[in-house]
């Protein structure tokens, strides 16, 4: 491999400088190499950039053509251009620090004009990827398949009412999750980008989910016979861009799991800005994905509370990823997941220091609240009042009912008899509030 003149000459790696520096481009809170509970901050971390967002996202919207413009964009031929851009890709996560990344097939390749073309341009890319992990000790977080961005996939892949495009997505993912194990992925996403529906005028929704179904049993048995030992990943959202998509939102993706005998063989990799267009907070998704012990990875951005759709912004709000990050370490953390930043830098934010504010501000506020939360769980005031406030189920006649023991003729008996009118007891919302404040401002 030829060894590049900086794409990013500038900017010197991104080194941790304590919460007093007053040098925007350092670490203020994330010190990669602090070891806390015998691990390293890194690899609690185990931050991710988004290969389509800081390298194939150029700020376009529908009112106008991109207006981020990148020297490394420009060469000889497609896939020239795409070598180039992933030196730049991985300069910048070297400097940024950051010790994975995640693409689609279609972010680091060209398609070509034919599926095999197209495949030809993954594995040349593929091989590039392979020698600048290994030049730079970068890893692959995940990979996943662009099954939304063509023409053909517009009335989804997976759902398509027509079993040609699904053969040609299945076609495309075996070939993006050889992409992934080649690549040593520790996981590999599915988000139904067009997996949904526009009208039900048109669509039967009873059998676009047999054949969701059905594609995701097939992956999963491809996935054990190239020997892939990563977790399957679903990425749920509720809408955008279709107007509903399968995949609503945990809750839909167990039941959907589960009606389909595919639940051990997937977690869920949780977005932000989904939990919210799903009108729930990002601490709610992570709760009921860890309440079925499908915690998988997070994709760490934020929407915009005044807009209704998928803005993708770097999440700088302390408060919500320390409440996400209490919850994340109660079930144990993330295991082969990480936080991955599946934002975007805003139309004007032309420079490439631009990538590097965002990173760095988002690598920051989710150290900070890591630290926050875990100050919070070695404190165990939440967790204390937590316990209190079922202790009931603990013991007697609770704990009867939490084993399912007792009936209602018993429990009928017992209220009658001997219990009499319960006593309510105050939930103690705005001095949990309070509490919380304590440790996110001090
Ligand atoms: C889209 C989105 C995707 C997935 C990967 O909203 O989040 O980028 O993360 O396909
Ligand atoms: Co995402």
């Amino acid at each position: 491999m030829k060894k590049a003149s900086s794409h990013f000459p500038r900017i010197r790696p991104i080194a941790y400088e304590g919460p007093a520096t007053r040098n925007a481009l350092a670490f203020r809170h994330y010190n990669p190499d602090e070891v806390v509970d015998g691990r390293t901050m890194a690899e609690h971390l185990r931050f991710s950039v988004a290969y389509w967002h800081a390298f194939r996202g150029t700020g376009a919207d529908p009112f106008g053509p991109g207006t981020i413009l990148r020297p490394w964009e420009s060469g000889r031929s497609a896939l020239s251009v795409a070598k180039t851009r992933m030196d730049a890709a991985f300069e910048f996560f070297q400097k940024i620090r950051v010790p994975f990344y995640c693409f689609h097939d279609r972010d680091i390749a060209p398609e070509g004009k034919t599926l095999a073309a197209s495949n030809r341009n993954l594995e040349q890319l593929v091989a590039h990827a392979k020698a600048l992990q290994q030049a730079t000790g970068v890893k692959l977080l995940w990979g996943t398949a662009n099954l939304f961005s063509h023409r053909r996939y517009m009335c989804g892949a997976a759902t398509n009412p027509d079993a040609h495009v699904f053969a040609y997505a299945a076609a495309q993912v075996k070939q993006a999750l050889d992409a992934t194990h080649a690549l040593g992925g520790q996981n590999y996403v599915f988000w139904g980008g067009r997996e949904g529906y526009e009208t039900l005028l048109n669509t039967d929704l009873k059998r676009e989910q047999d054949h969701l179904a059905a594609f995701l049993h097939m992956a999963v048995d491809y996935a054990r016979s190239i020997g892939f030992q990563g977790q399957l990943l679903i990425e749920p959202k509720p809408k955008e861009p279709t107007k509903h998509q399968y995949d609503f939102d945990v809750a839909s993706g167990v039941a959907f799991l589960r009606t389909y005998g595919l639940a051990r063989h997937f977690k869920f990799n949780l977005e932000t800005n989904h939990a919210t267009l799903a009108g729930h907070s990002f601490q709610h998704e992570i709760e009921v994905a860890a309440a079925h012990g499908m915690l998988g990875s997070i994709d760490a951005n934020a929407g915009d509370e005044l807009l209704g759709w998928d803005t993708d912004q770097f999440n700088t709000n302390v408060k919500e990823l320390a409440l996400a990050m209490v919850s994340i370490l109660r079930a144990g953390g993330l295991g082969s997941g990480g936080l991955n930043f599946d934002a975007k830098l805003r139309r004007p934010s032309i420079d490439p220091a631009d990538l590097f504010y965002a990173h760095l501000g988002g690598m920051d506020a989710y150290a900070l609240a890591f630290k926050i939360a875990r100050q919070i769980i070695a404190d165990g005031q939440f967790a204390g009042f937590l316990q209190e406030r079922y202790a009931s189920y603990d013991t007697g006649y609770g704990r009867a009912i939490a084993r399912r023991q007792v009936g209602f003729r018993e429990l009928n008996r017992l209220v009658l008899r001997q219990l009499g009118e319960p006593r309510p007891r105050s939930g103690r919302q705005e001095y949990l509030e309070n509490l919380l404040n304590r440790y996110v401002h001090g």
